[in-house]
């Protein structure tokens, strides 16, 4: 019998069947599934595409609401997904890492229940350099009786996520998903052209040998994290008993793929250069969607000191610290924060 491979309209038709999400918001993932194919092409070109550097005139790149050099793609990115989203009438309104304030649908287009948040490619600036990259996307309910959004309606806290996701661009094209009925992982057929299921159920070890974190930054972390991670250095002459391995992308959807997949922790703490920000991840459409993949896949996600998804935002583009990966080794690294804290707290 021939292998029956389940694509990813035919897993949300099933999903729909049970309950798990209804009919618009099986046509929003559709959509975003949709671009993120046009998306994986435009990257996949890479400098035949015409599209890799920094965007702008004149020389001058462009600089999004995040202080950051907007690379062509990202502008493609977002302007792919702002097109597929417009029409459908299953969202009410959207937010991008790349645009300064929220958008409401269009009056020329009917509005759905649904707000949309992303970043439409995330780890861009390792475009050029020919590294994974992708885009990360969140869905939460837009509130009853608001018709035409703003940002203040985005400000849900992660636990109220409907749906979460990532496409990453990498050796192949896969799509990782939540509904809230586990984290499942499809794969792009690019003959045909259609995402295929190819892992049901991802699970992440509950222990870990491998951490991964940008080591450059260690002489600005809180002491906390610097004891956390000279703890795991001293390998198994030291407090954990073991060797640990690490690996670094610098490109958030590689390595919490790389988490979903074999395990590990995850790490942007605070340093003293990101600390006044508040962190370096951005909670909306960053560490809330990877949070609600990762719990979903039995891990877990927090800042260092409370789980993520119940972190209240304050603003549309707020940073955050992120811990994130196998549940016992979030544990760990939490525990030495609240040490600390316990000690540096007010008598
Ligand atoms: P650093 C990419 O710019 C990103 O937002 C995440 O994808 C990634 O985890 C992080 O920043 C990398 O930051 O400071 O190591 O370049």
């Amino acid at each position: 019998m021939t292998h029956t491979q389940i694509s990813l309209t035919r897993f949300l038709i099933e999903a729909e069947r049970d309950g798990h999400i209804n009919a618009d918001l099986r046509l929003l993932v559709e959509v975003v599934a949709r671009a993120c194919k046009r998306i994986s092409i435009a990257v996949g070109k890479g400098a035949l595409g015409g599209v890799l550097g920094d965007a702008g005139e004149g020389g001058q790149a462009s600089i999004n609401v995040q202080g950051e050099a907007q690379k062509k793609l990202d502008v493609l990115s977002n302007e792919i997904l702002l097109e597929a989203n417009a029409w459908g009438g299953h969202l009410a309104g959207l937010a991008s890492e790349e645009m300064t304030t929220s958008l409401p649908i269009p009056e020329t287009y009917p509005r759905g229940r649904y707000l949309l948040l992303f970043d439409p490619l995330d780890g861009s600036s390792n475009i050029d350099v020919n590294v994974s990259v992708g885009t990360i996307f969140s869905v939460l309910r837009c509130p009853q009786g608001v018709a035409a959004p703003e940002d203040q309606h985005f400000l849900q806290p992660g636990s109220a996520q409907v749906a979460a996701g990532y496409c990453i661009y990498g050796p192949s094209t896969m799509l990782v998903l939540t509904v809230g009925h586990g984290t499942h992982a499809f794969t792009l057929d690019r003959e045909v052209g259609s995402f295929i299921l190819t892992t049901r159920g991802m699970r992440i070890p509950e222990e870990t040998r491998e951490f991964a974190v940008n080591m450059s930054n260690q002489r600005f972390w809180e002491a906390p994290m610097q004891q956390y991670i000279g703890d795991l250095l001293l390998g198994k002459d030291g407090p954990r008993g073991k060797d640990f391995n690490m690996r670094w992308v610098a490109s958030m959807v590689a390595d919490v793929h790389r988490i979903l997949t074999r395990g590990g922790i995850f790490s942007y703490p605070l340093d003293s250069k990101c600390a006044p920000k508040g962190g370096k991840l951005r909670l909306m459409y960053e560490a809330n969607p990877m949070a609600f993949l990762v719990e979903q896949a039995g891990g877990a996600a927090s800042t260092g000191r409370m789980r993520m998804l119940d972190v209240v935002p304050s603003s549309l583009h707020q940073r955050v610290p992120v811990f994130l990966g196998s549940r016992a080794e979030v544990a760990i690294a939490e525990d030495y924060h609240r040490r600390h804290d316990a000690i540096r707290a007010p008598a």
